[in-house]
């Protein structure tokens, strides 16, 4: 009889386990997916879906969860080939649920494991497979996590921006050269911190936001009213840097990096987002427009703008103003152990330096002609803005002192 009661205890605790985690989304790794690119071409991707039915798809879906919530990811790998893991990107997470395989348990091929993690401040985050995480994310491994606050999903956060809509881009590129089995099924031996796996050089020749590129994204248009706010996300999962270039007529605010928000919102219509980075911006159109949103691509190491993509906006009621667009400044070297030179900026103008908290540490009004140059050697190493203000716009960049 006693025993029977205590079987029936047990019996119940398990059954409420599930309630507990109030949020539970489960995910499939599968290495058998295709992707179409915008030249018609199909390449072999590896992915992330929720249904064992379906192919993979890339960016996988979004882990979407309320402030405070447990998320509780089953993750089942069918995949033939080599383990996989969930990486929470941005989340902090503990180092059992972390998904980094010689710290971390690996998920191998028709096995599964629970990732759990109690949803922080709302915003927005990453998430990939952090097995060969230099081959795996190429191959399609990722995706976003978007947290919400808990009463109110009209707004950033509690006490936050009100927003009407949102939007999210979420950049990243393919080398279908990395796509080529060779590459794809590599030697894994995850008992090692460090992969031997020897990888090919990387030149992209197709730049996504949302997983499409070119005329695939002709679909999305992100539409906005005048007067009601956007809230829009960005992330950039890609070994290239972005700069997103958002029409003045928007006038845009940076007002959270990386799932914090920033103490001192920024005007800014120009943004780079660097590999691993999210901020979320508020646009606020005031008037009728029908623009886009440019997105460039920037290789890490040379600097050079290897490719441009743009996003359609409109916001209702188009009169047919022309926007002219933004122009690009250059910030080098970055990152500086010291002395940073801006060149092309207009004159004149303001520049603005601020910490990594958002506050500002000094600012200077020039008419000098490029380049200028910005010290930071009184300051000590870590992130830091800078924006430029002038007639034109204002621009802000992020730069590192190392
Ligand atoms: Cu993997």
């Amino acid at each position: 009889m006693r025993s029977r009661f205590i079987l029936a205890l047990v019996f119940t605790f398990l059954g409420i386990i599930p309630l507990l985690s109030q949020t539970t989304v489960s995910l499939i790794g599968r290495n058998t997916g295709t992707k179409v690119l915008s030249d018609g071409n199909k390449i072999r991707v590896f992915g992330f879906t929720h249904d064992f039915g379906e192919n993979p798809s890339v960016p996988g879906p979004t882990i979407e969860g309320f402030e405070g919530d447990s998320i509780l990811i089953d993750f089942w790998n069918i995949s033939q080939g080599a383990p996989h893991t969930i990486h929470l990107h941005g989340l902090d997470v503990d180092q059992a649920n972390d998904g980094v395989p010689h710290l971390s348990f690996e998920v191998h091929h028709m096995d599964h494991g629970y990732y759990r993690f109690k949803a922080p401040h709302p915003g927005t985050y990453l998430y990939h497979c952090h097995v060969v995480s230099s081959i795996h994310v190429q191959a399609g491994m990722y995706g976003l996590v978007i947290i919400r606050p808990k009463n109110d999903t009209n707004v950033t956060w509690e006490n936050g921006y009100s927003f009407h809509t949102e939007a999210t881009l979420f950049m990243s590129e393919i080398d279908t050269f990395w796509h080529h089995d060779s590459v794809l099924l590599h030697e894994y031996d995850t008992s090692m911190s460090h992969h031997m796996v020897a990888l090919p050089k990387y030149h992209p020749q197709h730049f996504l936001v949302n997983g499409k590129s070119n005329w695939q994204l002709d679909n999305q248009i992100i539409q906005g009213k005048a007067n009601a706010n956007i809230y829009l996300r960005l992330a950039n999962i890609g070994y290239f840097y972005n700069r997103v270039i958002i029409p003045k007529g928007l006038h845009g605010l940076l007002i959270d990096s990386d799932g914090r928000p920033l103490p001192n919102a920024l005007q800014s219509d120009t943004i780079e987002v660097f590999p691993g980075e999210r901020y979320g911006m508020i646009l606020a159109p005031t008037e009728e427009m029908d623009d886009s949103i440019v997105v460039q691509y920037i290789n890490m190491n040379t600097g050079t703008i290897a490719n441009e993509q743009a996003v359609a906006i409109q916001i209702e009621g188009y009169l047919g103003i022309e926007h002219p667009s933004s122009q690009a400044y250059s910030l080098w070297p970055n990152p500086s152990s010291g002395s940073f030179y801006l060149s092309g900026a207009p004159t004149p103008c303001t520049f603005r330096v601020l910490n990594s908290t958002g506050s500002l540490l000094f600012q200077k009004e020039t008419t000098e002609t490029s380049p200028i140059q910005i010290s930071l050697e009184a300051h000590p190493d870590g992130i830091y803005f800078i924006q430029v203000i002038s007639a034109q716009g204002s621009w802000t960049s992020k730069i590192i002192k190392q």
